[in-house]
């Protein structure tokens, strides 16, 4: 498909997606989501492919939501679901692990989407932030939900009050990102790392995503029940067997994802 806002490509078993609207500091419109939305949805339908890498430039990640295309929208218009709202939840309907790369500003719903995605690998130069209340709105993609759980109540109130923003040094203490790297090596690193996940056994990988992600929604009796079904599911995979056969050889495994 031919994109105007975002750019794919495809390395090996790893799908790349470039938000791509940097005179805007990749300022989030509905076609932007729609596009983003569709590549998404095709890479995780993609045999071919077993993570995700979503990334922006070195300015920025995305500097949110397109306050120019928002601003004289109606409630009725939000409400509707037409516009704005229409397609961000297709991130997370995605199965296949997808690591954000985040360089520069990922603030309001940028910020909101790289907290989709599942783990944030952040440049030396990033900076996170709800900034909305500064324009008489508030976080609308899961900010004042994903920000407590990942950073922890107070941070987020100071976030989404003050419209703050916090540095890459300060979102890794705050455990909002799993590892900082020097900007020029980012994407490098990102690549890296689901390069990594993806030689791994896709099945799995999906079952640890949706096992990890379900901390999120349950109590932790039913989590570990929930963790114990899909442990016991990873013994009906090919790649189970073919995983501790080849430790048992001392050889690497040669998964079939299957
Ligand atoms: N929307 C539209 N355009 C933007 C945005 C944005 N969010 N951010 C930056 N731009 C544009 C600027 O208007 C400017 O365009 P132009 O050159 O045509 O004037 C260009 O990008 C460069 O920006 P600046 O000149 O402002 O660059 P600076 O380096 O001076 O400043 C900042 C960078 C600090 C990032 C500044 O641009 C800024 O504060 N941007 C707005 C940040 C913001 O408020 N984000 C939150 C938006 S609201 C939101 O995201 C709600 C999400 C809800 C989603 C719900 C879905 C279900």
């Amino acid at each position: 498909m031919d994109y105007q806002n975002i750019i794919v490509e495809t390395h090996e078993r790893v799908g790349l997606v470039r938000l791509n609207r940097p005179k805007a500091l990749n300022a989030l419109n509905d076609q932007l989501m729609d596009e983003l939305g569709q590549a998404l949805a095709t890479l995780d339908t993609d045999d071919g492919i077993g993570c995700i890498v979503l990334t922006g430039n070195e300015k920025a990640f995305a500097a949110g939501a397109d306050i120019g295309a928002m601003a004289s929208y109606t409630f009725m218009d939000v409400y509707k679901g037409e516009y704005i709202t229409r397609n961000w939840e297709q991130l997370r309907k995605v199965r296949k692990p997808v690591i954000a790369a985040v360089a520069g500003y990922a603030l309001g719903g940028g910020c909101e989407v790289a907290m989709m995605c599942d783990f944030i690998i952040a440049a030396d130069t990033a900076k996170f932030g709800q900034p909305e209340i500064k324009i008489g709105t508030m976080p609308g993609a899961g900010g004042t939900q994903r920000l407590p759980r990942a950073v922890s109540k107070a941070k987020a109130m100071d976030m989404c009050l003050t419209g703050r923003m916090m540095d890459a040094a300060e979102a890794e203490r705050a455990g909002l990102v799993s590892r900082i790297v020097p900007a020029e090596r980012l994407l490098e690193e990102a690549m890296a790392a689901a390069k990594t996940i993806s030689e791994m056994s896709l099945p799995i990988a999906m079952m640890v995503k949706e096992s990890i992600n379900r901390a999120y929604e349950s109590t932790l009796s039913d989590g570990v029940q929930f963790e114990r079904r899909m442990f016991h599911g990873t013994f009906g995979t090919q790649d189970q067997k073919e995983g501790m056969k080849a430790f048992l050889e001392k050889r690497p495994p040669k998964f079939n994802h299957q």
